[in-house]
């Protein structure tokens, strides 16, 4: 099986994992309909596969991974709905369909990124892990989702907004806004599967160089690309004068800066002895073949 396949394969466990969650969850609550609107609208799914390529690799089961990566999915789920409300980034089309305020409302939109927000906690504390494993899986995630990574992050690309920054504090944005979910991924991923801090702790900071590469990605790709390709509107980071690294480097400087990322990323790898590493070089490089 070659990688595109492979990952293809885990969104489709991913997928069936998902649908099994929103049936069991149903609650006839109108907030549960927004976000398993949101949820269910599709995107990549590459957070999930990578918590599940992360457990593979360090001996444990896919399968395992489904709650954590499930949980990691309604993050970024609740990050998407809350980023395209008119407060923030002010979008009507995400994952190919109209965003969720736009399909619900702004209050609606709002109480369902709140929810997702909680029903990824509930979702790890109650899966079959480990205490230890779901204490430190909820500390991992509050520590990248907060004021050390994801809200930090979405602050500072607002306020960014126009503003000329130089490459080092554009990467620190991409760190905290991207990248740190992507560590929590690898870290998650190799928590469940073993009892060795030491790899999760590499493979995190494998996920911290592919964060930033697919950051760097994403930004090339919303010059490059189209409305129907990416299912979001492209274009948008010129038109808000966004802090990318395609705003300072252009688009084959970018391609370079994410090329580097990369190859910082596999390089972390090559140090890992206890983990069998071989399909997340492949992954890193499939990434930056979305833009090569
Ligand atoms: C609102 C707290 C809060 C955070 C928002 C900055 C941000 C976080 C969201 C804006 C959208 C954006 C550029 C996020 C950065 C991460 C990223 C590239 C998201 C898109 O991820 P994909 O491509 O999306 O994996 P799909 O839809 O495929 O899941």
């Amino acid at each position: 099986m070659d990688i595109s396949e492979l990952i293809a394969a885990r969104k489709t466990v991913f997928e069936d994992y998902l649908d099994r969650y929103l049936k069991d969850a149903q609650s006839g609550s109108e907030v549960f309909e927004a976000f398993a609107y949101s949820l269910r609208a599709g995107g990549k799914r590459i957070r999930p596969v990578l918590v599940m390529l992360a457990a593979e690799a360090a001996g444990g089961h896919e399968g395992d991974a489904l709650p954590a990566g499930l949980a990691i999915e309604m993050i970024h789920t609740f990050s998407l709905i809350h980023d395209d409300l008119p407060a923030l980034d002010d979008d009507e089309l995400r994952r190919g369909l109209p965003t969720c305020h736009k399909k619900f409302g702004e209050a609606m939109a709002i109480l369902a990124g709140d929810a997702l927000i909680f029903q990824a906690l509930s979702v790890i504390l109650t899966s079959p892990y480990a205490m230890q494993v779901k204490l430190d899986l909820c500390t991992a995630l509050a520590d990248v989702c907060g004021t050390n990574g994801l809200v930090q992050g979405e602050y500072e690309d607002v306020m960014a907004e126009g503003i000329d920054l130089p490459l080092d504090r554009i990467e620190g944005i991409y760190t905290r806004k991207t990248s740190r979910l992507f560590e929590l991924c690898m870290y998650a991923g190799a928590r469940i599967a073993r009892e060795d801090p030491e790899s999760a702790r590499s493979l995190a900071v494998f996920g911290s160089h592919l964060g930033r590469a697919f950051q760097a990605i994403d930004d090339i790709l919303d010059v490059t690309s189209d409305r129907q390709t990416l299912g979001k509107s492209p274009g948008k980071d010129l038109a808000k004068s966004k802090a990318t690294v395609v705003k300072v480097l252009g688009i084959d400087g970018a391609r370079s800066w994410a090329q580097e990322a990369t190859g910082r990323a596999v390089k972390v790898l090559d140090g890992i002895v206890a983990v069998r590493t071989e399909v997340l070089r492949e992954l890193a490089f499939w990434m930056l073949g979305r833009v090569m």
